[in-house]
């Protein structure tokens, strides 16, 4: 499923993210960006050992904010390390800190120069955020992002399991189109 935005594509694929050819993918990561399960456990695999060595390098990361490192053995050139609220513990914030970690992650794409981006769904595993919730958040901050940022040219969200393209999918049929 794809809509266009301005002049932009927004997809939704299901599948694996360690796989994407795009310029960047994004990871899911914690504030130590020294790895850990998930997709984050899956993109350090994929990318080998090099990875772990640049992210010592990168200070960590905040909550809410993203930092960008090469993606050695990977398709894509560069991995972009997000992180997302932990549902519980951050309650109210947690939707500002959702949407920060998908618009900084552009931010950063946008800064280096890439003009495609593949994103998980960021927090909807081990960091609890319920998808019925975070789909809609995630969908509305890449839509905006393109409106103000015509530099980027593709946001493909690689969703690892049927059930969460199908709150995806869902969540783009009634992304509002203003
Ligand atoms: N490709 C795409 N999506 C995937 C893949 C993959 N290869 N593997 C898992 N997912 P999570 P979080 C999906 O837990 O909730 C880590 O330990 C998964 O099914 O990876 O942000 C970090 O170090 C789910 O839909 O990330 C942090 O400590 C989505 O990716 C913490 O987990 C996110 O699940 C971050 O938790």
């Amino acid at each position: 499923m794809q809509i266009k935005v301005n002049n932009a594509t927004l997809e939704l694929v299901q599948g694996d993210i360690t796989q994407q050819g795009t310029d960047a993918i994004v990871n899911a990561a914690n504030p130590t960006l020294l790895g850990g399960g998930g997709v984050d456990g899956a993109i350090h695999r994929g990318a080998g050992p090099d990875l772990l060595a640049e992210c010592r390098t990168l200070g960590g990361c905040e909550t809410g904010d993203a930092k960008i490192s090469n993606g050695y053995n990977l398709k894509a050139k560069h991995v972009i390390h997000t992180v997302g609220p932990v549902y519980r513990r951050d309650g109210k914030q947690a939707p500002e800190l959702l949407a920060s970690a998908y618009r900084r992650s552009l931010e950063v794409a946008s800064e280096n120069g890439l003009k495609s981006v593949a994103f998980p769904s960021i927090s909807t595993g081990a960091y609890g955020y319920p998808l019925t919730e975070a789909a809609p958040i995630a969908l509305k901050t890449v839509a905006d992002f393109f409106k103000a940022h015509p530099d980027i040219e593709l946001v493909r969200f690689v969703l690892f399991d049927g059930k969460t393209l199908a709150a995806y999918e869902e969540a783009l049929k009634r992304l509002p189109s203003d």
